[in-house]
Formats: structure tokens, C-alpha cells, sequence
């Protein structure tokens, strides 16, 4: 299974640890969305040429967490990560789009502003911890963000929480989140490895910017 990504990429992650939780071994093909080579080489599989994109024996599937749920339908041993019970499922899924739609939209558009040396605005935080608040309620109610167990959305958000190191957001005011983010991370194996390659590579890339 190829998979096109870079780690420093928030939705790259979730598919990659996904992957490993499941003991599926990718054939991982590091992409520089900016170069503009490996920029038409992935625009040939996928027109979006967006990372991360799955080739699964020329079956290519883009967004992150259409690749989670298609990995986690296709090759896990049972349906806990992603349950097939229409109501349990449902709420996986509303963790899934509150994540493309709020949580990751508000941290990538302020990171994107940082980058650019630019200021977000009140109206920008106030969002991001609009919906910090509601992960942190979803984590209140349950130990995971969708279920009692470890579900696909729980992927998803701890790349976006996880994001926040970019920002240097402080998660102090957010007990059930620090609490969900050391329990899901005791759940994914060689996580503090991967942890330390994502931050060696987001060094290395933010001093490349320099
Ligand atoms: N919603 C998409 C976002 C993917 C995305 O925007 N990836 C960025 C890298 S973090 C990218 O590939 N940008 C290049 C482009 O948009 O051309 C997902 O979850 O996969």
C-alpha cells in the first residue's frame, strides 16, 4: 500500500498511526507538496493533490479521514475502531466532520496566519477555543472523543490537538483533553518515537522557512 505524506503534515498522522495500530505496513513515500515534481507526480493520482493519499493495490483514496474509515473498514480484525452500529457511527462520524470542519479548520488557518507573520484575530481565538471547549465536553462525557474506546475520531483530533504545538497553545485549561491525549496516546504503539521524528522534521522544516 503506498501512502504519499509527510509527517509533519497534521493529516498525514492520523492515517499513518491509524495504520500501525492496525500492523499494516505502508510503503511510505515521503512528499514535498511544494516541490513542484512530486507535486504533478501526486496530481496524476489524485487531482486534489492533497497529502496524505492512499494507493491500496490501485485503489486511491485522499482526505484523511476517508483513508482512516477505509482502513479501518478494510483491515481491522473487528468494527470497535470504526463500530458499525448506525448510532454509535453516527457519532464517530459528527467527531470526524467537527474536526475537517472546526477544530482542525480553526488551528490550520491560524498556523497558516503565523506563518505568514501575521496575527490571528480576537474572532479567530475566540473560535479555536469555542471548539476546544466542545472536545473538551465530548471527552467529559465519554473517555474517548466518540465512544468508551478508541475510535477512528480519536486519531483525527489528537493530530489536531497535537498541531497546537505549533501555535504554543496551552492546554492548561483543558484537564479532560490532557487526560484523553495521555490515554490515547498509552494506546498507540512507539508513539513517543513517532512523536520525536514529527517535532525533529518540523524543526528542520521551520528553519528551511527561515
Ligand atoms: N482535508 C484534507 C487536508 C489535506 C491537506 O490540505 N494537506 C496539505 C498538507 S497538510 C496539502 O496536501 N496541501 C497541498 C495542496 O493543497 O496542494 C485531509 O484531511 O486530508
Amino acid at each position: 500500500m503506498d501512502y504519499y505524506y509527510s509527517l509533519i503534515s497534521p493529516p498525514c498522522q492520523s492515517a499513518y498511526l491509524l495504520a500501525k495500530k492496525l500492523g499494516i505496513t505502508l510503503n511510505l513515500k515521503v512528499t514535498n507538496v511544494h516541490d513542484p515534481v512530486q507535486r504533478d507526480a501526486l496530481t496524476k493520482l489524485n487531482p486534489q493533490h492533497t497529502i496524505p493519499t492512499l494507493v491500496d493495490n490501485g485503489h486511491v483514496v485522499w482526505e484523511s479521514y476517508a483513508i482512516v474509515t477505509y482502513l479501518a473498514e478494510t483491515y481491522a480484525k473487528d468494527d470497535t475502531l470504526y463500530p458499525k452500529d448506525p448510532k454509535v457511527r453516527s457519532i464517530v462520524n459528527q467527531r470526524l466532520f467537527f474536526d475537517i470542519g472546526t477544530l482542525y479548520k480553526q488551528i490550520i488557518d491560524i498556523i497558516h496566519l503565523v506563518f505568514k507573520k501575521e496575527q490571528p484575530s480576537d474572532e479567530q481565538m475566540e473560535k479555536l477555543t469555542k471548539a476546544l471547549d466542545l472536545l473538551e465536553r465530548f471527552v467529559t462525557e465519554r473517555p474517548y472523543a466518540a465512544a468508551d474506546h478508541l475510535t477512528v475520531a480519536d486519531f483525527c483530533l489528537l493530530s489536531s490537538v497535537s498541531a497546537l504545538s505549533w501555535l504554543k497553545h496551552d492546554l492548561e485549561p483543558f484537564p479532560h483533553i490532557r487526560a484523553w491525549l495521555e490515554r490515547v496516546k498509552a494506546e498507540l504503539p512507539e508513539y513517543e518515537e513517532f512523536r520525536k521524528q514529527v517535532e525533529a522534521e518540523t524543526k528542520a522544516y521551520v528553519a528551511s522557512r527561515k
